[in-house]
């Protein structure tokens, strides 16, 4: 049967397809491209090298380990692990046709990412309500001039967007501290805390109270250096594998962590649908934003423009006819030398006005693109004088400097489509809301 939760998605990913071009005009990446109705959740791993990123996946499997782990940095290279009957490994560039239509977008990190992409078809039964997706541990390299042959923090922050879950290992040898892992939290984490779950792994090997309280403290302390929420997340404090008996501390809570943890792998398909809906408003809301922001902004450029030729016409029309009477009538020049030097007035009025019209648009830009924060205020006045809305306000803060770029800058289209277009956008985000709601 067609469910809500598939008519939600269906309506979304009809929407991406059909106001994506509406989107590239208006300069507005989405960061969800498409939504595969119906299709599984999806949950990262992300954290230092050796945190235990694929034990802990290998144990939640169960049965035969799927990935390989050790000591040394193991993993180099992404592995998608998903539900299939019939088991098998894909490698490189065929991997991506093996992914989720969503997960397609990978393609644009080339070939050199798609050699490090592997895609493992299990027939385990969380598969079936989860796909996980293991990474390479993140490493600062000797020579710190050594990179990745491949955009990392590209392909992490396109991967986060698509997960409904990142879970950001830490292990008690090395809390956070690598560059990369900063790196990684500072550019790719911003603007997804909410779905971020940080676990402090290995928990069994902690020697006593001391060394867990120590290894603690660094761990908030380098998170609070690359995090900017107000709270600390909440930090499960894992370990991997059977539960222990025997260790020098107390397991108690660190069991009870691990069972959070195994709550959120098994609540997975309401993850993905409140990902799919802060996505999908992300995107296409902030499109209509955006729409209605620079479609103001170019209303007002068109009537500047327009009074402007307006005024110039009548100047060089003046200019022209005064000519023509001082000839013809004060110097008794002929009809024809007249009317030749009164369109020669009007030519170079012509000429004039337009070198004068293309400093005044530019300067009438630039004021408009330092007005964007007052036309988003007078567009939306209706909505935010009910209520704080603040996800309105918190939309523009993210799209308000990309908006006076463009109203800049970006070449002029015509208003009136604009303001069309933004309305069958709108009333498309109207069915996609109800079909969502419609679910709860
Ligand atoms: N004591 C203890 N050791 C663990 C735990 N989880 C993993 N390990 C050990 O940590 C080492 C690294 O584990 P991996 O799962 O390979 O770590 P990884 O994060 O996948 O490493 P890379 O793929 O290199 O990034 C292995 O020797 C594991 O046996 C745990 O919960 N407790
Ligand atoms: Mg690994």
């Amino acid at each position: 049967m067609f469910s809500s939760q598939d008519k939600f998605e269906k309506l979304a990913d009809d929407a991406y397809r059909r106001f994506a071009p509406v989107a590239a005009s208006y300069y507005h990446p989405f960061k969800r491209p498409s939504v595969t109705s119906g299709g599984a959740p999806c949950m990262i791993f992300l954290g230092n090298h050796s945190s235990g990123k694929s034990s802990l996946i290998n144990w939640v499997l169960g049965g035969e380990p799927v990935q390989d782990v050790g000591l040394a940095p193991t993993d180099d290279g992404f592995t998608v692990i998903l539900y299939g009957e019939t088991e098998a490994d894909v490698c490189g560039p065929a991997a991506v046709s093996r992914l989720p239509e969503e997960f397609r977008e990978l393609d644009t990190f080339g070939d050199a990412f798609l050699q490090h992409l592997k895609v493992k078809v299990r027939n385990r039964g969380l598969l079936k309500t989860v796909t996980l997706v293991d990474s390479p541990g993140m490493i600062d390299s000797a020579d710190g001039a050594v990179s990745r042959t491949y955009d990392f923090e590209g392909v992490v922050k396109m991967l986060t967007n698509l997960c409904d879950v990142v879970f950001f290992l830490l292990d008690p040898d090395k809390p956070g501290t690598t560059g990369e892992t900063l790196s990684v939290f500072a550019k790719c984490i911003a603007g997804i805390e909410f779905k971020l779950r940080v676990l402090l792994n290995k928990c069994d090997a902690f020697s006593g109270m001391y060394d867990f309280a120590r290894t603690y403290g660094t761990t908030c302390w380098n998170l609070a250096r690359v995090l900017h929420t107000k709270d600390l997340p909440k930090i499960w404090t894992v370990y991997t594998g059977e539960e222990r008996t025997g260790s020098p501390l107390d397991l108690t809570d660190f069991n009870r962590h691990r069972r959070e943890f195994l709550d959120v792998l098994r609540d997975a398909d309401s993850r993905r649908r409140d990902n799919v809906y802060s996505q999908v408003v992300a995107d296409l809301l902030g499109l209509s934003i955006r729409m209605r922001v620079v479609n103001h902004a170019y209303r007002a450029l068109f009537g500047f423009r327009a009074v402007f030729a307006a005024f110039c016409a009548l100047v060089i029309a003046a200019a022209g006819l005064l000519v023509w009477g001082v000839m013809s009538a004060r110097f008794g020049f002929g009809n024809f030398a007249s009317v030749t030097a009164a369109a020669i007035t009007a030519g170079l009025g012509l000429y004039a006005a337009n070198a004068l019209s293309r400093i005044a648009v530019r300067m009438k830009r630039e004021s408009l693109a330092g007005l964007v924060n007052d036309i988003f205020a007078a567009e939306y006045s209706r909505e935010t004088a009910v209520g704080s809305h603040d996800n309105l306000r918190q939309l523009w803060g993210e799209l308000s400097d990309k908006t006076a770029e463009i109203v800049r800058t970006a070449p002029l289209k015509l208003p009136l489509f604009g303001e069309y277009g933004r309305r069958r956008l709108d009333r498309a985000l109207v069915r996609i809301l109800d079909a969502f709601h419609a679910k709860k």
